[in-house]
């Protein structure tokens, strides 16, 4: 029997539970035992169509119970695939737990994405449902859910939050139900990508709940904390680092804020005492910059987290006197490593690293960067930049049905193969210094080249594509399309990038510019030169 992912090899998981690392615990049987813990403590703060929710930890459990009831009863059947698109509204959190009670497995989607991207989640997972929202942001998320529950086959059910079929889900009378293995698959995140359409990573109760739970220690996380989810809830990130999870993982408080703009956070930081979230750079230069003119009081905001992006120098030092927190720098990955710098560590260590990994398990290879089947062997001399690879007791031996990508991405012992550039201190410590991925990395969004051109090929005037990262003051980088038209044909920018918009996926994808060239520099042996459209990129850029 071929498996759909890729478990770890049995000694391995066997030392990780010897460590203390993976406890046999799943994030239903967690809630259970913080509502027994917290039971009248606040849980879930957040608002849907102007109406504010103020759930304890004994009503989230309740409410999880009985969603997780009506998914049953829906017919939803243990290791059967949910996609989950939601922004960020209360609802997530008894959802999300649900769903892991009736052992069904969240896929979790970006608010951001569209009929393309959701149909490929549909698909590739051979999703059994869709749970979404109505109108979201100008966006009718219930129609495209319903569309894609037309186009693919397994899609049974689409239940719309706040709606009146999603009332009686979660008005179904709860009962207890079998807890699922909790070395079993958890969920399915979703991959940055570079080649294709975004894969899908499989993650366990106990592997996710490690790094959860160590992500709460580091960040200094307690039941009287209160974490701010800004950015989408469902990305790993805000999910885990430490995210919404972490948060009630403490019995803490966690706020949705339905906007990460600095006016909607500082808002909400203000009113309901919020001590600790996390940002993706471009936003934390923008909260730095509106910190100066704003009336709210942000004296409760003790640590930011910074991440999913290069957070440059200059801009670590603005954020600790800007904002009167304390800094903490992450840099994380859906497939698993994730490295903080600690609370404790140097200003020199927070100001110029990306961190150190969570575990003593985590084991990090930095390799010839030049060689991208470089092995586990192939290291570069210490303190020189390389390839980061890494394995350990939370990162994924392979994506979901992708046994050709899985060859690629892993290396024959096990290593995932980040696609980052790193170079390691001596104290350990990982500076992020580039990326030998074809992905751009869009103020933390991650934009898989080969994805948007394939898109752009799909258009009839277009014979080649190429898509590369330019600099950007704001977001880090930007997208650039190239593009070679097929003889005799014109496509214009503005007609390309409403084209590509046509196609269904998400806004951040839409090239920011696009370029029509006769033909693109190749290399020896005959290859579009990613590198050579670069710099003729930034030489255009300049002089513009
Ligand atoms: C440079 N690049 C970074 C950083 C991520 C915590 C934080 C972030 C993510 C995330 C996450 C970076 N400096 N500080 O899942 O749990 C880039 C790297 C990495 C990729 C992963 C978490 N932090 N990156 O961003 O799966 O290129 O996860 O491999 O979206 O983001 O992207 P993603």
């Amino acid at each position: 029997m071929t498996l759909d992912h890729t478990p770890w090899p049995a000694s391995v998981a066997a030392r990780y539970r010897a460590a203390g690392h993976w406890r046999g615990q799943t994030f239903g049987a967690l809630l259970t035992a913080l509502a027994e813990a917290h039971g009248p403590r606040v849980a879930v703060v957040g608002e849907r169509d102007g109406t504010t929710s103020r759930w304890t930890y004994a009503e989230f459990d309740d409410r999880a119970h009985r969603i997780a009831a009506g998914l049953v009863d829906s017919g939803i059947r243990p290791g059967e695939r949910v996609v989950v698109q939601l922004p960020n509204v209360p609802e997530f959190a008894p959802v999300l737990f649900g769903l892991w009670r009736a052992g069904a497995w969240p896929v979790f989607a970006l608010p951001a994405h569209r009929h393309s991207e959701l149909r490929h989640f549909a698909e590739q997972s051979e999703a059994a449902a869709i749970i979404t929202v109505g109108v979201h942001e100008r966006h009718d998320h219930a129609a495209t859910a319903r569309a894609v529950a037309a186009d693919v086959a397994s899609v049974r059910h689409v239940h719309v939050v706040g709606s009146a079929d999603f009332d009686d889900l979660s008005a179904t009378a709860p009962r207890e139900l079998p807890d699922p293995d909790p070395s079993g698959v958890a969920f399915l995140q979703l991959s940055g990508g570079s080649t294709g359409l975004p894969k899908l990573i499989p993650r366990t109760h106990d592997d996710y709940l490690y790094s959860v739970r160590e992500s709460a220690r580091i960040c200094a996380l307690t039941p009287d904390s209160v974490y701010l989810a800004a950015l989408p809830a469902a990305h790993n990130y805000p999910l885990s680092s430490p995210g919404v999870l972490g948060a009630w993982h403490a019995g803490a408080k966690v706020v949705f804020s339905p906007r990460p703009d600095a006016d909607t956070a500082f808002r909400l930081i203000e009113r309901e005492g919020v001590t600790i979230t996390g940002v993706v750079p471009p936003l934390a230069a923008a909260w730095v910059q509106t910190a100066a003119r704003t009336g709210h009081d942000l004296s409760t905001l003790d640590v930011l987290l910074v991440g999913g992006a290069k957070c440059g120098r200059e801009l670590a030092e603005r954020v600790g006197p800007a904002l009167g927190v304390r800094l903490q720098q992450v840099f994380g990955m859906a497939e698993g490593l994730v490295c903080y710098t600690r609370l404790d560590d140097p200003a020199e260590v927070v100001l110029g690293t990306q961190g150190r990994p969570i575990s003593p398990d985590d084991e990090v290879r930095v390799v010839d960067p030049d060689n991208p089947l470089a092995g586990s062997d192939d290291l570069v001399a210490p303190g020189e930049p390389g390839a980061l690879l890494t394995r350990g007791p939370y990162t994924i031996r392979g994506y979901y049905r992708a046994p050709e990508h899985n060859a690629l991405a892993f290396t024959p012992d096990g290593f995932y193969r980040t696609g980052d550039l790193v170079r390691q201190t001596e104290s350990g410590h990982l500076e992020v210094v580039g990326r030998a991925k074809e992905q751009i990395n869009r103020g933390g969004e991650k934009v898989a080249a080969e994805e948007v051109e394939d898109h752009l090929m799909a258009h009839p005037d277009v014979l080649d594509a190429a898509v590369v990262a330019v600099p950007d003051d704001y977001l880090g980088e930007r997208t650039c399309a190239y593009v070679v038209p097929v003889a005799g044909a014109a496509p214009t920018a503005p007609a390309l990038r409403r084209f590509i918009r046509g196609r269904g996926v998400a806004a951040f994808k839409v090239p920011d510019l696009v370029q029509v060239v006769e033909a693109f520099p190749v290399t020896g042996v005959g290859k579009t030169s990613k590198r050579e459209l670069r710099v003729a990129l930034a030489a255009l850029v300049k002089e513009a």
